[in-house]
């Protein structure tokens, strides 16, 4: 295999929803490439994308995986994507590296919200997009009506490159109104015929190249006077102005095609070819620091690994693109996250499971490499001298978490390692131990995301693991003044135990006057202060601490372990054992014993004398709030609506465009557990949502009583 300059490579992703057919037409593009010498399909498990055992038997992609084809003396690089949103993380990779995408539409369905998830995605990633309408054999096969839709929900105008003649299960021929021709197909080899077009075609042709011809002149004012000085341009012209408006995402062209029978793909990559930006015209990478890095074959190598993965008797392998310089075999690179030195062993062009080793590669090429040492997705490798570190790719908020444990007891250990790799190979998978939760969270994009990663670890590693509800980050607080007296006394066998300590808490804001005086059961107590402490939460909130003991009724020594007391039960709030937070403690008298008063018995009584005093100081308990945006085809509006306001939502806005209604509302953490699930069985998976923190707030009553009776059974007096 040659060394591709930069100039000869195309970075392309297949996009498009499920069953549109991107893993057909990677295998038939890289078919009519010569990397494979017969097209291999879906249904018997034999693509060269679709390889691994999982996918195998859900008959659909879940990894988006890099392969490349060789076309006319050009290397694209291909990603096939999965089209469900759960495995999108292979998506924003993808994006990352590819220059331009494919968004494939399924003429039986025109424009799905997989299309408009995918589309949107695009426009963040300001990717230029191509519309390839395929399945054009198929028996339901509506042109007409795709072209339509594609009309009514892209946000860019789709304007028609190509259109086919006889859609359907016949199909063999269609036009192309930039070229003006014929293109007809024998069977399903891919051998194509250039025929004039026909007579019966010839004005809808023409109509559609006028088009084609003012829109492509739109993208450059020396084109549109070209144009109105001729009243039309030549190939060559229509391309440049193409390739302007696909670059500035003004443009959209369609092109037709059968993935299943190869019709269509050849076209298809001579055009991008010829008119899709290439590393050279794609805007530059950038460095975390915001400076560009242009693909200079000459200049410093940089390499950004966008994906990792183990592999069986392989191990680590990473994949990067060349986004400066060369990279050859041997050459030694330098991780500019962690500064450590890595060798490029070995060099590898990706065509799904097979692999071509190579000796270099340029900037603007995609590949992988093995056995790095420690160097993750989304690092940087470059040379050391240059020590450039790229921007990394933003993956999704996770929308979907479960905790998890080890069905067997003793493999704790086994499992946290195994979720590490899980992330390391898969950074849409969050792992975490939350010390707040005491549980292990595992946070994904989806339900199904987590299922396979479940089913994985139960078949590659014999780890069987369950799911549970995920406890919620409660915060406990208190909205007025409250005091309590706590006796400690033991008095079993040996030394006893002796410590009685009296305090006031009231709710602590920033900015709030010292205390003077208090009115405690009556009675006029002034407030004497000898000691305090300021103490910054972990979790956000404060507790301020003062000693206004009189006539030594506790020993100062003793006022650290009172302290320490209550701070047990900031940790482990006295409602439902979550952090508590913003209280001020007055600690104003107590006794001691002079034997057996110590530190422990002072710890004691300070803990639950800080437990009484904050039950009865009006506690309440916040919640986490999350803000939610939702995206739902018009007809199942209702449903979604009234099963958000089952979860106790908070609608904020609704707006409606293209046939897809955007909801956002707030809704408690504790109410979106297995959301995705439920939307997605009330929308048939044509809705998508995102959700992020947005505040505290408090829980209503009803949910406050059930909580406090909740944990109630859970804990005795100590
Ligand atoms: N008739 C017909 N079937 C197709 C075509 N393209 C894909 N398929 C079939 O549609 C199904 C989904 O295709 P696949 O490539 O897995 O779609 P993906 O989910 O977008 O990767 C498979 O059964 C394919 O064989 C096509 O152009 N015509
Ligand atoms: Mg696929």
């Amino acid at each position: 295999m040659k060394t591709y300059q930069t100039k000869e490579i195309k970075n392309v992703v297949l996009l498009g929803s499920s069953g549109s057919g991107k893993t057909t037409l990677a295998e038939a593009m890289a078919f009519e490439g010569k990397v494979i010498e017969r097209r291999g399909s879906v249904e018997t498990d034999s693509t060269l994308s679709d390889y691994t055992d999982i996918e195998h038997q859900y008959k659909r992609s879940i990894y988006s995986t890099l392969l490349f084809t060789e076309f006319n003396g050009y290397k694209l690089n291909i990603f096939d994507s999965p089209g469900s949103d759960d495995f999108c993380g292979g998506l924003f990779s993808a994006f990352k590296v590819a220059d331009v995408g494919l968004l494939l539409i399924n003429a039986q369905n025109g424009f799905e919200v997989g299309t408009e998830i995918q589309a949107r995605y695009a426009r963040k990633h300001e990717k230029p997009i191509i519309f390839v309408v395929n399945h054009l054999d198929s028996e339901k096969a509506n042109w007409e009506a795709s072209i339509e839709s594609m009309k009514a929900n892209s946000h860019v105008k789709p304007v028609i490159v190509q259109y086919p003649v006889n859609p359907g299960p016949g199909f063999d021929s269609f036009i192309d109104v930039l070229m003006m021709k014929m293109y007809k197909f024998k069977g399903d080899t891919g051998i194509r015929e250039e025929l004039p077009i026909p007579e019966s075609e010839m004005e809808r042709a023409q109509a559609l190249h006028n088009t084609l011809v003012e829109a492509a002149a739109e993208n450059d004012d020396q084109l549109m006077e070209l144009y109105f000085e001729k009243g039309s341009l030549t190939q060559d012209e229509m391309r440049a102005g193409i390739k302007a408006g696909l670059a500035k995402r003004d443009m959209i062209p369609v092109f037709c095609v059968s993935a299943k029978k190869d019709i269509g793909t050849k076209r298809l990559m001579e055009f991008i070819i010829n008119v899709a930006p290439g590393p050279l015209k794609a805007p530059n990478f950038t460095t975390v620091t915001g400076e560009e890095v242009t693909p200079d074959a000459n200049g410093p190598t940089v390499l950004f690994v966008f994906k990792s993965t183990v592999e069986p008797h392989l191990g680590e392998v990473s994949y990067f693109r060349v986004v400066s310089g060369k990279v050859t075999e041997g050459m030694e690179l330098m991780n500019s996250k962690t500064g450590n030195r890595e060798k490029i062993s070995q060099i590898f062009a990706v065509a799904g499971k097979n692999r071509i080793k190579v000796p270099e590669m340029e900037a603007g090429d995609m590949g992988c490499t093995v056995k790095l040492k420690g160097t993750k997705t989304n690092q940087t490798l470059s040379s050391p001298n240059a020590n450039i570190e790229i921007s990394p790719i933003r993956y999704p908020e996770p929308r979907y978490r479960v905790a998890v444990k080890a069905a067997k007891t003793g493999e704790d250990e086994k499992l946290g390692e195994l979720l590490n790799r899980a992330n390391f190979e898969d950074p849409t998978i969050l792992v975490e131990y939350s010390k707040e939760l005491k549980q292990i969270i595992l946070q994904g994009q989806g339900e199904h995301h987590l299922n396979i990663l479940k089913n994985q670890l139960a078949a590659n590693n014999k780890m069987e693991v369950e799911f549970l509800p995920p406890r919620i980050p409660y915060r406990e607080t208190i909205t007025k003044i409250a005091w309590a007296d706590y006796r400690h006394k033991k008095q079993s066998g040996g030394a006893g135990q002796f410590g009685e300590v009296h305090l006031v808490i009231e709710p602590y804001y920033e900015g709030m006057p010292e205390p003077t005086k208090y009115k405690i059961d009556g009675k006029e107590l002034n407030v004497n202060i000898k000691n305090k402490e300021e103490i910054n939460l972990e979790w956000g909130g404060k507790v301020v601490y003062y000693s206004s003991i009189v006539g030594g009724a506790i020993d100062a020594r003793f006022m650290p372990a009172i302290l320490k007391g209550i701070m047990e039960k900031m940790e482990e709030g006295p409602l439902t054992g979550s952090y508590a937070r913003d209280i001020r403690v007055v600690v104003y008298d107590g006794k001691m014993h002079p034997v057996d008063s110590n530190e422990i018995s002072f710890k004691l009584a300070g803990r639950n004398a800080f437990r009484e005093a904050f039950r009865k100081a009006g506690p309440k308990i916040m919640e986490p709030i999350y803000s939610v945006e939702v995206l739902v085809p018009s007809d199942r509006m209702g449903d979604v609506m009234s099963d958000l306001q089952n979860r106790r939502a908070i609608i904020e806005g609704m707006s409606s465009e293209k046939g897809i209604e955007r909801i956002t509302a707030r809704v408690p953490l504790a109410e979106m557990y297995r959301y995705s699930t439920t939307l997605s069985s009330l929308t048939n998976g044509r809705a998508t949502y995102s959700m992020k923190l947005a505040s505290y707030e408090q829980v209503p009553a009803e949910v406050q009583e059930k909580l406090l009776k909740a944990y109630a059974e859970t804990e005795k007096d100590e």
